[in-house]
């Protein structure tokens, strides 16, 4: 690791008041070019030790920039970990306050939850869907802290991948019942079909972004619990939302699931 403590523990807190107070910044490499990805999780480990320190519960785990349309959009080349945060949940249909946030996009995810621990190193496809015990579609909503979403890798990791909000609904189903890779969806914003994709966007298989984030936990000593909720990464590019915009998801045989930005 290149940064000390009392600087990791700055950043974090700095990048979190960005998050709480809805203002931009600029990445932090900008100020620290040395630091590395030890550096970078552990900005987004401290955000998250800020977080529980004030009471909230970690809910899940995402993978991002996890298909080629996201790394192009974004300009990187590797997919990035993060967390959810209970706060970070609404409701199927409910309001999301733009206010509140910076510059809010949405994406279209499969999301995992498991009925069985997974860990890493060597965690693949199969071991993923034999511990998955349903999944369903959702809604991120990112929202970068850095200034008009332009960041590297690491700024964005430690900025925790621009976790926001979500949403889950629509229908669960097990993973035997449906192909992840060619399940298709169909994201609406105002009615109108604005991105459109099949599961096979992410990485090939939207198993290889749990696994891959297994493996990133099993490196750090760490694994994926039963019973965890896991966004396995946009599906399409993401899509910008203002104040009136209504965006609905359409994942074949798994049905729709709404979000209202106000
Ligand atoms: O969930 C995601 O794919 C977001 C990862 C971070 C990059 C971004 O803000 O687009
Ligand atoms: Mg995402």
């Amino acid at each position: 690791m290149k940064l000390d403590r009392d600087t990791i523990a700055k950043l974090a807190a700095h990048l979190e008041h960005c998050e709480l107070e809805a203002r931009d910044t600029h990445k932090i490499t900008d100020d620290h070019p040395d630091m590395d990805w030890d550096d970078a999780y552990a900005i987004q480990d401290a955000v998250r030790q800020r977080k529980i320190a004030r009471g909230h519960r970690i809910v899940g785990l995402k993978a991002g920039l996890t298909s080629h349309a996201k790394m192009k959009q974004m300009g990187v080349t590797a997919p990035v970990f993060g967390y959810l945060a209970d706060y970070f949940t609404v409701s199927e249909g409910a309001e999301v306050k733009c206010a509140e946030l910076i510059h809010p996009k949405v994406e279209p995810e499969i999301v995992f939850v498991t009925k069985a621990a997974l860990t890493g190193p060597g965690c693949h496809i199969g071991a993923v869907l034999a511990a998955t015990d349903f999944i369903m579609p959702g809604i991120e909503v990112i929202d970068s802290r850095y200034r008009d979403f332009k960041f590297d890798l690491k700024s964005v990791i430690a900025d925790n991948t621009s976790a926001s909000r979500y949403v889950v609904g629509g229908r669960i189903q097990p993973p035997s019942e449906v192909d992840l890779r060619t399940v298709g969806v169909v994201l609406e914003k105002n009615g109108v079909p604005v991105a459109f994709g099949a599961g096979a966007a992410v990485l090939g298989h939207p198993a290889a972004a749990v696994a891959m984030l297994a493996n990133h936990l099993g490196a750090r000593g760490q694994e994926i619990p039963a019973g965890t909720l896991i966004l396995s990464g946009g599906i399409t590019e993401a899509v910008a939302v203002a104040p009136g915009d209504h965006v609905n998801l359409r994942m074949q045989g798994l049905g729709s699931v709404s979000l209202r930005f106000v």
